[in-house]
C-alpha cells in the first residue's frame, strides 16, 4: 500500500501519524505544506483545514490522527495500535483522546507564545524541512505566520501562563499511566506515539526540558522521539510562570490532570 502523508514540519500530530506508518511498515509519501498556509490546501483536499491527512491508494481521504491510526489499524493489524479488546483498550483509548483534546492544544499554546517572544527561534524549527523556502525568505514570514498561529490556536498571557501551572498534574497524569502500563509498553500504542509527540514538543523548549528529563513522562518522549527540530533557548517564559516547575516525581496518587 503506497499511502500519501500531508503534514506541516515539526507538528506533533504528524509525527505520531508518521511513526505509526512507520511501525506498520506503510510505504507513503509525505507532502510537506508551510505552516498556518496549510489551512488552504487541507480544507480542500480534506474538508477540515488541519494536520495530518493521509490519502490512500484507494483515493480515500482521512483527516486526523486518532482516525488515521483507528483506519491503520484496520489496514494493517500487526502491530497493533490498540489492544483488541477489555479494559486494556479503555485506557488506551482515553489516554490517546486526553493527548489529542487536552495536550496537543496547549502545546500549541505555548509554543507559539514562546515563539512570538524568541522569533529567531523558528529556523530551528525547520532544520529538516523539505519545502522549497530560501533561508533568508524564511525570517521575513516568522511575523506573519506566527499572527496567524496565536490566532488560530487563542493564544493569550493568561491562557499560557494557566497551561504552564497545569503542567506538573499533567506529568504526574502520564507518569501513572507508565506505572499502570496504560503506556510505555513493549510496543508504542497509540496512546503512547500520541502524548510522547506533544511531549516532545514541548521539550524542545530549554525552559521546560530540563524539569521534563527528571520525569518518566520526558524519558518516553525522548525514547519514542529522540530527535525533534527546534529550541527555544532558556528565559522565553517569565520566571514566575515556571513556579511549580521543576517538577518532582510523585510516588503515587490519582490522575488528576
Ligand atoms: N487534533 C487533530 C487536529 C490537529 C491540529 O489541530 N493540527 C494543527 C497543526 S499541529 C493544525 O493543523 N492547525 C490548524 C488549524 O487549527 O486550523 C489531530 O490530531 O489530527
Amino acid at each position: 500500500m503506497l499511502a500519501t502523508l500531508y503534514v506541516v514540519h515539526g507538528s506533533h500530530p504528524c509525527a505520531t501519524v508518521k511513526r505509526a506508518l512507520e511501525l506498520k511498515g506503510v510505504e507513503h509519501r509525505v507532502v510537506e505544506w508551510p505552516p498556518a498556509a496549510h489551512v488552504v490546501p487541507q480544507t480542500l483536499l480534506f474538508r477540515r483545514r488541519t494536520v495530518p491527512g493521509l490519502k490512500l491508494e484507494d483515493g480515500d481521504r482521512i483527516s486526523g490522527s486518532r482516525a488515521i491510526l483507528r483506519r491503520l489499524d484496520e489496514l494493517v493489524p500487526d502491530p497493533p495500535l490498540v489492544p483488541a479488546d477489555g479494559i486494556a483498550r479503555e485506557r488506551v483509548l482515553e489516554a490517546e483522546r486526553w493527548g489529542d483534546e487536552w495536550l496537543q492544544p496547549l502545546v500549541r499554546r505555548v509554543l507559539w507564545w514562546a515563539l512570538d517572544h524568541r522569533p529567531t527561534a523558528i529556523g530551528s524549527f525547520q532544520e529538516h524541512s523539505t519545502l522549497p523556502l530560501p533561508p533568508a525568505i524564511r525570517p521575513l514570514l516568522t511575523p506573519a505566520i506566527v499572527g496567524v498561529e496565536r490566532r488560530l490556536n487563542h493564544v493569550t498571557d493568561k491562557g499560557v501562563r494557566a497551561d504552564l501551572r497545569d503542567l506538573p498534574l499533567a506529568l504526574d497524569k502520564v507518569d501513572d499511566w507508565l506505572r499502570d502500563g496504560t503506556l510505555g509498553g513493549p510496543g508504542q500504542n497509540a496512546a503512547d506515539l500520541q502524548i510522547a509527540a506533544g511531549l516532545r514538543l514541548l521539550m524542545t523548549m530549554e525552559d521546560l526540558d530540563g524539569p521534563f528529563r527528571e520525569r518518566p513522562a520526558g524519558e518516553l518522549a525522548l525514547r519514542i522521539f529522540p530527535e525533534w527540530d527546534g529550541h527555544v533557548p532558556a528565559g522565553a517564559f517569565p520566571e514566575e510562570w515556571l513556579r511549580g516547575l521543576p517538577v518532582a516525581p510523585r510516588s503515587s496518587g490519582a490522575t488528576r490532570a
